[in-house]
């Protein structure tokens, strides 16, 4: 079978993560113009106080965020963004029991992250950057090679897809080979709900995500609170857990390995009633 073929767990620096079952990844934004929570832990106690919370709930990872991707957001500085987050990534890796990822696309955010104790890192445009590549390989940490049509500017305009699902797994398949041919040992997909992709393309993702289970590597799903929950519901961030729990449970059944959540205490238990349904 060629699930078998999936790691059974992740080593992240000296948390090894289990893959037996589904793991959940926390979000926490430091930044002032997140979708959802931007804004809410640009204060260093209260994003520290949001991590021990998701922790507590849960959480299997926390990914800290020191930019917005939200469509339309313009991209911020590395000073910038390292300021943002690299103090409070030294202070809750030293602090807590969980791993540490940092959501970035540029090397030079991700290399200073790892050294001050980030063990995963989660990159929106699928590892395209050759530096990024051996920065993750150097440090031998899981990467997270997300999808994206486009860049989060401009990448709601238009999107286009003949099949969507083969395409994005086409696209995920190619830069997981780059990677690996880089030396990158640990690759998690990501078919990138929302990023350049209209609501009909996100629903088909999450129908026929069991495709991706084709290839050998874990899956993780990020939908939580987003703007297609909003297409589908009429309601508005805050208002969208229900649908969030709603599509993460699909993802969960149509065999997502992580879920990339802001609401941990709720998801955990969607999860485990999802994966309770999947192995009954
Ligand atoms: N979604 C967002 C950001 N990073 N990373 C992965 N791997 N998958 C995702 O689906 C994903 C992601 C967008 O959500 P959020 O971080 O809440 O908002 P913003 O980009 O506005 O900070």
């Amino acid at each position: 079978m060629v699930r078998a073929l999936r790691p059974g767990r992740l080593q992240c620096g000296r948390y090894a993560l289990s893959l037996e079952r589904t793991l959940i990844m926390g979000v926490l934004n430091v930044t002032p113009d997140s979708f959802y929570d931007g804004g809410r832990y640009f204060d260093a106690q209260q994003a520290i106080e949001q991590a021990e919370r998701l922790v507590t709930e849960g959480a299997d990872i926390l990914d800290i965020g020191g930019e917005s991707s939200r469509p339309g957001s313009d991209p911020v500085s590395l000073e910038e963004e390292l300021q943002r987050v690299g103090q409070l990534i030294e202070t809750l890796a030293a602090n807590l029991n969980v791993p540490i990822s940092i959501d970035t696309y540029k090397a030079e955010t991700a290399a200073r992250c790892l050294e001050l104790g980030a063990t995963i890192v989660n990159d929106i445009t699928g590892l395209r950057d050759a530096a990024m590549r051996e920065v993750v390989a150097r440090h031998d940490v899981p990467v997270v090679i997300m999808h994206m049509q486009g860049d989060p500017k401009t990448m709601q305009q238009a999107p286009i897809y003949n099949d969507v699902v083969a395409e994005v797994k086409e696209f995920l398949a190619c830069r997981a080979r780059d990677a690996v041919a880089a030396g990158v040992r640990q690759v998690i997909v990501d078919p990138g709900i929302g990023f350049g992709k209209t609501a009909a393309h996100n629903m088909e993702l999450l129908r026929r995500l069991g495709e991706f289970s084709d290839l050998p590597y874990p899956v993780l799903v990020g939908v939580s609170r987003k703007s297609s929950i909003g297409q589908i519901t009429g309601a508005a961030p805050e208002e969208r857990l229900p649908g969030t729990l709603a599509a993460t449970a699909i993802a969960v059944l149509n065999g997502a390995n992580i879920v990339r959540v802001h609401d941990v205490k709720e998801c955990k238990q969607a999860v485990l009633m999802a994966e309770a349904i999947r192995r009954a």
